[in-house]
């Protein structure tokens, strides 16, 4: 049956916020046996089980912050949406944030501050970060505006509050748009997906300042173009082992070794897999898969819950993940007031 629109928004953040909750187990672990995924999937369901429910890390917990932002505001507006990051980090700091991103956090929270975006262009002796802080919270910018080019703005934007390296900023105008794709329906062509992530990129690219950035990094020129044209090989070849995701893509930290990484997860999760359960729909398949990389699993899961979300939708989440993920229920709520705001909106906006 076709997934309405507004099954895709519920679907994106709710899967988004389920991927950062199961993720979380796994986050920082090196090698993570395909079985022990399985085993902490399957305990969801069992509601007699004692260790409660999931929570959710810094990944949603800022996600939320953009998503309460952008209605408040009715769209993109950086003094309140630095105030919101820096609030939610005073009340719960706990929640496993960047070593770097902290001192941002502290800084926002100064009356005297003007300039928000300022913090963050101090971060790493004025390189500013490179982090997936600002991928692993851009889907809600493809949900506030309709036209691609805002979607890309916002979500630069919005990642700059934190992440002032290109290469930081330009993994979340990657995962925004994404997700944006994915809520039009594209993943039902997945190469010409990818094709036209590459070529948006391209553009996104093109930009002299993230043409020094790569060059000063010693990285490759246009790097998430290059590695999405990787990400595009990987999707022809018969077989992919986990540990040629992991060296062609990356698991980590930096944005770049996990934006690529997230898209590849739900792409190669369209179609059953070997070791994955066949019982599985393709939504739990992604996230299983996402989890069994290892590395940055939390944050990997989160985004490619959110590409993957918009996608099926969001009767493709079993409830009892749905149920033991601290705020998801909340993530049901915020989506189904920015499909409001999305669709209040003129549709040349
Ligand atoms: N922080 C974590 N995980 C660590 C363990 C947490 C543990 N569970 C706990 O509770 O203690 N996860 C979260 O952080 C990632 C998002 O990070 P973000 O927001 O990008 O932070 P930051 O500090 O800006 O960057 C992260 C690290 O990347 C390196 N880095 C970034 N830019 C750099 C630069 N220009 N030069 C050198 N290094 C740079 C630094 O090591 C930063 O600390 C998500 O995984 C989220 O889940
Ligand atoms: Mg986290
Ligand atoms: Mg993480």
């Amino acid at each position: 049956a076709p997934v309405s629109l507004l099954s895709r928004f519920r679907g994106a953040l709710v899967a988004s916020v389920v991927g950062d909750c199961v993720g979380g187990e796994f986050e920082g672990a090196e090698d993570v046996p395909l079985d022990r995924v399985l085993q902490h999937l399957s305990g969801l369901e069992d509601e007699t089980r004692g260790d409660g429910i999931l929570q959710y890390s810094d990944d949603t917990a800022m996600l939320r912050c953009v998503a309460q932002s952008l209605l408040t505001r009715m769209g993109f507006d950086e003094q309140d949406m630095a105030r919101s990051f820096a609030k939610e980090y005073s009340l719960a700091p706990g929640r496993g944030y960047g070593a770097g991103v902290v001192q941002v956090l502290r800084k926002l929270a100064s009356p005297q501050l003007s300039d928000v975006f300022q913090p963050a262009r101090a971060q790493f002796g004025g390189r500013g970060s490179f982090g997936n802080g600002g991928a692993m919270r851009a889907a809600p910018f493809a949900l506030a505006f309709r036209n691609i080019a805002d979607v890309r703005r916002y979500a630069r934007f919005g990642a700059m509050l934190t992440h002032s390296c290109s290469l930081g900023y330009n993994g979340a105008v990657l995962q925004a748009l994404a997700v944006h794709l994915s809520m039009q329906g594209d993943l039902a062509l997945p190469q010409k997906f990818i094709s036209k992530l590459i070529s948006e990129m391209e553009e996104v690219e093109k930009d002299e300042t993230a043409r020094s950035d790569a060059k000063v990094l010693n990285l490759a020129e246009f790097p998430y173009c290059a590695r999405l044209h990787r990400v595009k090989e990987l999707m022809e070849q018969n077989s992919v082992s986990i540990e040629e995701v992991i060296s062609e893509l990356g698991n980590g930290i930096a944005a770049l070794e996990s934006v690529p990484t997230a898209i590849f997860c739900v792409l190669h999760c369209l179609e059953p897999r070997e070791g994955l359960s066949e019982h599985y729909g393709g939504l739990e398949r992604t996230i299983a898969y996402s989890l069994a990389l290892g590395g940055d699993t939390d944050t990997i899961a989160c985004m490619a819950g959110a590409i993957a979300g918009a996608h099926y939708g969001i009767s493709a989440i079993p409830q009892s993940w749905l149920k033991s993920c601290e705020g998801a229920v909340e993530a049901e709520h915020l989506a189904e007031r920015l499909y409001k705001l999305y669709n209040d909106r003129d549709n040349d906006q």
